[in-house]
Parts: C-alpha cells; sequence; structure tokens
C-alpha cells in the first residue's frame, strides 16, 4: 500500500488569487481538471478499431485514443462488481471482500460502507460529483446508494444487467428461493422439502424495473435505450454544470451499460453490420458504435459548455469481452471471468487538450484500475491521506512517459472458487486455488483460471474468417502455469517446468497477499428483496445494519 504524494502537475491550470486582507492571505482559489470518466461494460480487447478491429467501427474512439494516450499495459479485474470496487475504492478486490463473482440482485452485499469511494473523496475536495449509469456495488441498503456514497446525484441502474428498452430485469423465482436465507432456514427445520410452497407465494419469475433517479425508483423511461438515455442524462449534468456549478471542478463518471448482454441495440445501429453473420456479434457491432457516437456526444457537449478545454476524459473498460455474447479479445486468451489475459488486460486511453506533451502517444507502463483513485486525487488536489490504497499515482507514467510506480499486480486470489487438481507443496501458497499475479514480466495463474466452464481458448473474432480460434489442450487436472507476459501476451507458451524458482517465488507472495486479504463475501439470497414488494422495482429492501436476520 502506498501513500499518495499531491504534487503540482504541470498539466493543471492553477490559478491562484491571494486577496490580502489586514495583511494576511484571505483566499487561495485554484482551477483543477474536470475529470470525465466513461467506463464500458464488456468491451473486449480487440473490438476497437485503434486494437484491429476489421469489421466493427469506432471512430470517435479512435480518434480520441489516437489524439490521447493510449494505455497498452492496462488491467482490471475480470468482473463487473470487483473492478467497480477496485476502481471507486483504489484497492485490490483481496481488500474489499469482492474476490468472488459479483453482486447479485437479492445479496445483501456492497463495497463496504466504511470504505470511502473515489468520489466521496473528489467531493470532499471541492469537486461537483455525478454518476450516470451502472453502479453494481450494492443497493440492499439506501445508505449504499450512488448518493450516499459521495455522488451529487445519480441516474442509472443498480444491479448488473437488465433489458435495455424496458429497464427490466427478470429472474428465476425457483433459483433464488433455493439459495435464499429463509428457505435455508426452513429447510433445516424441516419443515420445507420442497420450494412449491414458496414459489405459490413469491412467483415463478421475479421481475423489476432498476432504474433510479438518485435514490428514487425512475419511471416512464420504458422505450428510451439506456445508451441514449444515460448519454442524455450525462449531457443534461454537463449543461447544468456549466450554468450553476461552474465554480466548482466537474467528476462525471458515466458508467454505460453497453456492452453487456443482453444484447439490444436499434435496429439503426446493427444494420450497418449486415456483413457480420454471427447475430451476437451483429448486435454487439452495433452496440458499440451507438457506444462510439454517444461519446462523441458528450465531448461535444463539454465542447458546447465550454468545459472542454479544462477537461481530462478517460475510457476504460471494467474487464475483457464476453466472447458468448459478441465480445472479443483476439488475440489474447480467454474472455471476461477469467484470469487470462482476455480477462483482464483491459482497453483504456486518456484525451485532454491538457495533454499537449504526450498526445498521440502510446504508454506502455503497467497502471491497474485502482490506480486511478490516487491518480485523480492528486490531480485534484485531494487527500489520501489515512486511506489503505492498493493504487499508485500514475500520472507522470502516462503525460510524461515515466516509468510506472507499479512492478506488480495482484490479479486475484479467490478462496471461494472451488480448488483444483493437486497440491505440489511447494511453497506456502496453496497452487489449488484459483488466484493471478503479475510481477514484473512474469505471470503465475493457479488453481481454475476462470469458472469450470470457462473459455480458456483463443477465440477469433467471428467477422474474420482468415483467424482462425486455437483450442487449449490442458488437462482438467492443470492448476499452475507461467508465462513471460512482456514475450507472451497471448500465454502460449506456459514455462512453469523450466521456471520452477520463479514460480515459487511468485507463489510466496501471493501468500503474503493472502496474509492481508479481508474475507470473501458471497451471501445467501434474501427473499425480502422480491420486486413485487417494492412497487415493481429492484432496490433497497433493509436497513445497512440488520443484525436480526429473518
Ligand atoms: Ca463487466
Amino acid at each position: 500500500m502506498n501513500a499518495v504524494k499531491v504534487s503540482q502537475l504541470y498539466i493543471v491550470l492553477v490559478l491562484r488569487v491571494s486577496v490580502c486582507w489586514n495583511g494576511e492571505v484571505f483566499a487561495t482559489m485554484t482551477m483543477r481538471p474536470n475529470i470525465v470518466f466513461i467506463l464500458a461494460d464488456d468491451l473486449g480487447y480487440r473490438d476497437v478499431g485503434y486494437h484491429g478491429s476489421s469489421v466493427i467501427e469506432t471512430p470517435t474512439l479512435d480518434r480520441l485514443a489516437y489524439g490521447g494516450v493510449r494505455l497498452e499495459n492496462y488491467y482490471t479485474p475480470s468482473m463487473c462488481t470487483p473492478s467497480r470496487g477496485s476502481l471507486l475504492s483504489g484497492r485490490y478486490h483481496i481488500h474489499t471482500g469482492l474476490q468472488h463473482k459479483v453482486i447479485e440482485v437479492c445479496q445483501a452485499n456492497s463495497l463496504p460502507k466504511e470504505i470511502p469511494t473515489l468520489a466521496d473523496v473528489l467531493r470532499d475536495a471541492g469537486y461537483a460529483t455525478h454518476m450516470v449509469g451502472k453502479w453494481h456495488l450494492g443497493s440492499y441498503a439506501e445508505e449504499l446508494l450512488p448518493t450516499q456514497r459521495g455522488f451529487d446525484s445519480y441516474f442509472g441502474l443498480l444491479n448488473g444487467m437488465e433489458r435495455y428498452f424496458s429497464h427490466m430485469h427478470c429472474r428465476d423465482g425457483k433459483e433464488l428461493i433455493e439459495n435464499s436465507i429463509q428457505y435455508s432456514k426452513l429447510k433445516k427445520l424441516n419443515k420445507y422439502n420442497s420450494t412449491n410452497r414458496f414459489v405459490e407465494e413469491y412467483g415463478n419469475l421475479w421481475c423489476g424495473i432498476d432504474l433510479r433517479q438518485n435514490e428514487d425508483p425512475a419511471e416512464n423511461y420504458s422505450g428510451q435505450y439506456s445508451t441514449h438515455l444515460y448519454t442524455q442524462k450525462a449531457t443534461d449534468i454537463i449543461r447544468n454544470h456549466a450554468t450553476t456549478e461552474a465554480a466548482k471542478p466537474l467528476f462525471l463518471y458515466l458508467s454505460y451499460q453497453a456492452l453487456h448482454h443482453p444484447l439490444e441495440v436499434p435496429e439503426s445501429y446493427s444494420a450497418q453490420y449486415v456483413s457480420i453473420r454471427d447475430e451476437n456479434r451483429r448486435i454487439y457491432a452495433g452496440m458499440l458504435t451507438c457506444m462510439d457516437e454517444s461519446v462523441m456526444n458528450i465531448t461535444s457537449a463539454l465542447e458546447k459548455y465550454g468545459l472542454w478545454n479544462n477537461t481530462i476524459l478517460i475510457l476504460s473498460t471494467d474487464n475483457g469481452g464476453f466472447t458468448k455474447y459478441g465480445g472479443n479479445n483476439w488475440p489474447l486468451r480467454g474472455e471476461k471471468g477469467t484470469l487470462w489475459e482476455g480477462g483482464i488486460r483491459g482497453v483504456a486511453f486518456v484525451h485532454s487538450p491538457l495533454l499537449e506533451r504526450r498526445a498521440g502517444t502510446v504508454s506502455s507502463g503497467l497502471i491497474h484500475i485502482n490506480d486511478w483513485f490516487p491518480t485523480l486525487v492528486a490531480l485534484a488536489g485531494g487527500d489520501t491521506t489515512g486511506l489503505s490504497l492498493d493504487g499508485y499515482d500514475v500520472w507522470k507514467t502516462i503525460t510524461e512517459g515515466k516509468p510506472s510506480p507499479r512492478k506488480e499486480i495482484l490479479h486475484n486470489i479467490n478462496p471461494l472458487r472451488e480448488r483444483r487438481g493437486f497440491l505440489l507443496n511447494i511453497s506456502k501458497f496453496d497452487n489449488r486455488v484459483q488466484a493471478a499475479l503479475l510481477v514484473d514480466n512474469w505471470k503465475l495463474i493457479t488453481g481454475y483460471p476462470g469458472a469450470k466452464a470457462a473459455i480458456n481458448d483463443w477465440i477469433a473474432p467471428p467477422e474474420d474468417t482468415h483467424i482462425h480460434s486455437v483450442y487449449a489442450t490442458d488437462p482438467d487436472w492443470k492448476n499452475i502455469w507461467l508465462f513471460d507476459i512482456s514475450r507472451d501476451p497471448s500465454e502460449k507458451a506456459d514455462l512453469f517446468e523450466t521456471h520452477r524458482d520463479i514460480a515459487v517465488n511468485l507463489l510466496n507472495r501471493l501468500a503474503e497477499y493472502q496474509s492481508t486479504a479481508v474475507p470473501a463475501r458471497f451471501p445467501m439470497y434474501d427473499l425480502r428483496c422480491n420486486p413485487d414488494h417494492h412497487n415493481g422495482f429492484w432496490g433497497p429492501w433493509r436497513p445497512l445494519r440488520n443484525k436480526k436476520q429473518p
């Protein structure tokens, strides 16, 4: 963990106005950059034009990336909740309790309330803080909603996924019931040996709208495509900020629902991709082009309302593409939900008119999504004293090409994933446990690289008929791999047998990390979440501190 040094940065326009009164300095005003952070959901490594996508068109992302700094050694966790938790806490997910999967709609789980968010700290530093889009960091209690986690305003979906036009999310009631606290308790008392009575009471299909304006259910948005809707809301924030709150710098966190499944897009966007025969890929391509257009509209709004020249725009994915649902990570191995590079090596760039010295360059410095916390707080002149951060201030790496202060990344240690294979007994760390670590150029993976049924292969983009998928031949008991990522980013040559000493060092480092971990939380479902009991909306269903369980 590092302490952040707040340094004066050359790109920040600093305007100090000192007013003397009775010989004393009365006030100091500092003009700091606006920060617009756009998070795409499940954007595949291959899928932006500047990474070689041959058919999908992302002209805005390409223009901004080529005119900014492309981050080409950039990592995220492998799925939504851990990634968003790392971004907003500045911590690894072994330090937030979100090591295992995502937060499900009926789980009383969250990014712990006691951990300050990036928005909390930027607001304390004097920023106006607004969020639009997907939250997915816990919403079982009102105290966990974005407006109670540092954001001045919020509009978006609280959970992981829903329909793009209706904003509806449906779940199998039987599956929720059978994995619930309530059912488990009664089953132990032998009061229920089947789910039938529960299903009669709660219903087979649980459906609700997941859309909030601040803390209130947002009604009357059915039919509005979420990428367009969120872009409009973000544009409203930009306009309102410029007209009523311009004395403050702006932090806008725009977390698009796109490109997460279910795959939906207005036909006008997918129609341009009739050449793509794979239907999921065709719709995904349309969704991405729609998001690309929306990013253009955001930059246009920033220009129109006079904010652009003092804005830093960051675009990042939250994890790798999901090949089953249209995304692609070629030539990387694996996909979303795996610790292969396809799950964690992310698309990201920074663009800003303030970046004159490095615009149009590539940064190969090692950067993790939790680095944004100390980096942006330093830019904002904020204070991270006392915060237990895993991130580093990487601004000089991005803007000046300085070596990254980061030498390693803990990709994850997941004690709740079932163990795989045989124990080697070559270090203090159990190689059957799912984990991955990068130290310098060496990457170690142990246990299952993903879920049992995860894609461990090299999946070709469906539209590129000259590229062919390659399928892994590892035995199903194999539980340790070592790669030289700088030479072999596609993870084709396992060097474990020839470099055991390096693997042991990395295993020992994993043991050190594990000794600092908090317990992973993945609670049973709580049936009080049922939208039928909350006016047809998914959202808070109990107080934050609820010692008395049902
Ligand atoms: Ca995601």
